[in-house]
């Protein structure tokens, strides 16, 4: 059906054609490993990725969030432009979290981005490790600020001041603000888009109650709205769990977090945190308040964050050898509907469908658009949005038009529909929900599949060296964590706990730990991590 048209207009050798995947970070690789077909195809469109997922992973991910229009890399190491189709995700899922805390009575709010080097070292202990990744304006214009100025990392010691000057009596509790914001933090370790870059998105929470079981109820209900986020829209299985005391935030009395695995690698990497930071800023900051008996009290404090790594975790877990993978849910274009059309065809007729296509799949609340583009062939548009991830794809023919029906093809495993027209809204809807559940169901067996449950060292080292995420009964000491570490410490990077789950299988009397033999306490994950 397309193969004619692939040939009609060469893109990639057009003099006029733009060129999607230009300045996409310096020059392509000859496509060596590709079969026959592939070649074809890069060679007619130009849009092919050099790389394969399970051949080249890092090469792979730099290549596929380019080309997908997701980032553009910058001058400056570790900082990268977000393109619109990145920001359109990013929107999905703040659009989600915005409206939940606000059920939750968090407000927003905005803090200054410079923190004065004095409020900084306020909390030295939380600081100090720290320190080398804070970045500092030093000048304006050519002369030299009289007190150099840091830009936030996090905005603890930005907000907490405030609290304390807001919160005086109990009637001033529980204090629930939010920001939106971007933090830098100067990173020396190699950079990569999303996953660790220099300035990033987040939303950060930071809130205050008079008792510590508020503030534990809170950190839970936003773990919730974390598993959600990865679960419900990323299409990423997560462990929900407890951190270390090795891994918490060392300024808190304890860290939650959601945990992501990405098989390729098999490095586990953490998707969002939230922590009980106890009394410990509370004390620092003097964010103290009247109880109704008149009564001295010490607020009790959370924070919690989830950034745009979150998009990264995505692109490396559903991405394939044509590019992005969009879960429906955060797809900013969820049906792309591409005309056919054909020498002697009805091509108005054909453009016609596809604008009457859109309208009803918008009016259906479905984010729909058509390709009309005439510089470029059917061919090359469906390699163009198979990039960019889009999972839903309508080409309507002269065969089409005629029979009232358009042929649906899913990114997520190429499956082909022909959609009667009278069917349209239902069919395509049911086939984005199947696309969301399929797309999370392949991930969680891919993840389950690199579970391994160990009982003894010998055992753990054999996974770890097949790059499995680990479970173990652990003793729960920290000097054994410290051992595990330095024990396997080499050039893919130590392994570390992830965190013990919340949902405790049974653990047998006399069952021992690990890695110290000691008797164990509680089951945890480990494994290599970003
Ligand atoms: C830890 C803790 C906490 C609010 C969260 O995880 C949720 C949102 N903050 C962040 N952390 C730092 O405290 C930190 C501090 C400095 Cl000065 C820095 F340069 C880097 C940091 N990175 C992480």
């Amino acid at each position: 059906m397309a193969g004619g048209d692939e040939k009609k207009s060469n893109a990639g050798g057009g003099g006029n054609a733009k060129k999607p995947n230009a300045g996409g970070g310096g020059a392509k690789k000859p496509n060596v490993s590709g079969g026959g077909k592939k070649k074809e195809v890069k060679k007619e469109t130009g849009l092919g990725l050099v790389n394969r997922k399970d051949e080249n992973f890092g090469e792979w991910y730099s290549e596929v969030v380019v080309n997908a229009e997701l980032i553009e890399y910058y001058d400056i190491s570790g900082c990268y432009i977000l393109r619109p189709w990145t920001m359109a995700i990013w929107e999905e899922m703040q659009k989600f979290f915005d409206t939940e805390i606000k059920k939750m009575d968090i407000q927003n709010c905005y803090f200054p981005l410079f923190v004065s080097p004095g409020v900084l070292q306020k909390e030295k202990d939380h600081v100090e490790g720290f320190a080398p990744e804070v970045a500092w304006v030093t000048k304006s214009g050519e002369s030299e600020l009289e007190v150099p100025i840091a830009i936030r990392p996090t905005s603890e010691t930005v907000m907490y001041p405030y609290y304390s000057k807001w919160i005086r009596g109990h009637r001033d509790l529980p204090l629930k603000l939010n920001q939106w914001c971007n933090v830098v933090r100067w990173e020396f370790s190699h950079p990569t888009p999303f996953i660790r870059s220099r300035e990033f998105l987040w939303q950060e929470g930071h809130t205050a109650f008079a008792t510590k079981a508020e503030a534990d109820e809170e950190v839970l209900d936003i773990l919730e709205l974390y598993r959600r986020i990865y679960e419900e829209y990323l299409a990423i299985p997560v462990l929900k769990g407890k951190k270390s005391e090795l891994e918490k935030f060392a300024g808190g009395l304890y860290t939650t977090s959601v945990e992501a695995f990405v098989p390729n690698t098999g490095r586990g990497i953490q998707g969002a945190t939230s922590h009980c930071l106890g009394q410990n800023f509370a004390k620092m900051f003097e964010i103290n308040f009247e109880n109704e008996k008149g009564e001295k009290g010490m607020a009790w404090q959370n924070s919690w964050a989830y950034s745009t790594r979150t998009i990264g975790v995505m692109v490396m877990v559903h991405g394939d050898d044509k590019g992005l993978v969009l879960p429906p849910k955060v797809a900013s274009v969820q049906v792309i509907v591409i005309p056919v059309p054909y020498k002697d065809a009805d091509t108005q007729g054909i453009y016609d469908a596809c604008s009457a296509t859109v309208a009803s799949l918008t009016e259906a609340g479905i984010r729909a658009k058509a390709d009309f583009r005439d510089n470029y062939s059917p061919g090359w548009k469906y390699s163009h949005w198979e990039l960019k991830g889009v999972p839903l794809r309508i080409e309507i023919g002269p065969k089409d038009l005629a029979n009232s029906q358009v042929r649906a093809v899913r990114r997520d495993n190429s499956a082909k529909t022909d959609i009667p027209r009278d069917k349209l809204v239902e069919q395509v809807k049911e086939m984005l929900d199947n696309i969301q559940q399929s797309l999370f169901d392949a991930a969680k067996q891919k993840r389950d599949a690199c579970i391994q449950t160990v009982k003894t060292w010998d055992e753990f080292v054999e996974a770890l060296s097949q790059r499995k995420m680990i479970f173990a009964p652990w003793c729960d000491e920290e000097e054994v964590e410290v051992d595990v570490k330095a024990r396997t410490k080499g050039e893919m990077g130590a392994c570390k706990s992830l965190c013990s789950p919340f949902d405790q299988p049974e653990l047998p009397e006399g069952t021992k730990c690990f890695a110290s033999g000691k008797p164990a306490k509680k089951w945890t994950y480990w494994g290599r991590s970003y």
